[in-house]
């Protein structure tokens, strides 16, 4: 396990459930350096993430070479902790490097969005199915976070909800005509890596997983939901629409990549994974 330096405990502030946030958590994870996760509901993200240094979004990690406020650079940090051999962004400055660099690039600003867009635009009327999945994801946490907040009941519950709700529809731009772009979105991610994984690759880029591998699984996961993803997300409760995009996915080479780069490289706490 690396030593991220001068003895400063790492703190990761999350929504738990978030795929950026997973994106973040799985590069510290594999990287094995210790970290506390600090998850918190939406909504009551917001203040300790600015109070930490960081902007209004979570992931935030506050680390010896300062606050991250960004999913990428939690990503070059964790880098720094992992020999070249290991690392997520290819170190030599070549085509597949530029291809990495290009493909988390894409991932981020298309494919993050949309599916967090979709998979919202199903799940946020269904308040019993919210109360599940907040309350599933705090209990999946190792250590400080392992709890939900003091008043996650359900009164409180029925309070909070909709007043998060609307402000997340809002922020995220979340209603029917967002989702039906984002699904479009979608579709042009999911045929290029279909593409890609024609020839029956093993990783999107070059012989080894990469950040592009990470990133594509994590941001993709909402309509996956990946068997190994860490924080639960209780499929058989998803509404019926939901399940369907879900199943359809996974039944495409890029549905098959993610529930694979899952099984194979995703171990909440890090040793080297078999050919990775
Ligand atoms: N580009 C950012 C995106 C992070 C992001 O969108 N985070 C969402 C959670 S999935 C968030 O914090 N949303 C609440 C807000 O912006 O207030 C990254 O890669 O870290």
């Amino acid at each position: 396990m690396s030593d991220p330096g001068v003895g400063v405990p790492l703190r990761l502030i999350t929504i738990p459930w978030s795929h950026y946030c997973e994106k973040a958590r799985w590069a510290l994870d594999r990287a094995g350096v210790p970290y506390r996760e600090d998850a918190y509901l939406p909504l009551a993200h917001a203040l300790p993430a600015l109070r930490a240094g960081g902007r209004r979004s979570v992931p935030v990690l506050v680390s010896p070479a300062g606050v991250l406020r960004d999913s990428t650079d939690i990503l070059r940090y964790a880098d720094t902790l992992v020999p070249p051999e290991r690392a997520l962004f290819f170190r030599e400055p070549d085509a597949a490097c530029a291809d990495v660099e290009a493909l988390e690039e894409r991932f981020d600003l298309d494919l993050g969005p949309a599916s967090r867009r979709v998979a919202y635009f199903h799940l946020l009327p269904d308040e019993e199915g919210a109360f599940a999945l907040m309350g599933g994801s705090f209990r999946s946490l190792d250590g400080a976070g392992a709890a939900p907040p003091w008043w996650f009941g359900r009164g409180v519950f029925r309070a909070y909800y909709p007043v998060a709700r609307a402000v997340m529809r809002r922020a995220m731009r979340i209603d029917a005509a967002g989702a039906e772009r984002s699904r479009g979105k979608i579709r042009a991610v999911f045929d290029a890596v279909n593409e890609r994984l024609r020839d029956g690759r093993p990783f999107l880029v070059g012989d080894r997983f990469s950040a592009a591998d990470l990133t594509f699984a994590a941001l993709a996961a909402p309509l996956i939901v990946p068997e190994h993803y860490p924080v639960p997300f209780p499929f058989a409760g998803l509404p019926a629409v939901l399940r369907e995009l879900i199943e359809a996915l996974r039944a495409e080479p890029a549905g098959a990549f993610v529930q694979r780069v899952y099984r194979e490289q995703r171990h909440r706490k890090a040793g080297p994974p078999a050919g990775g």
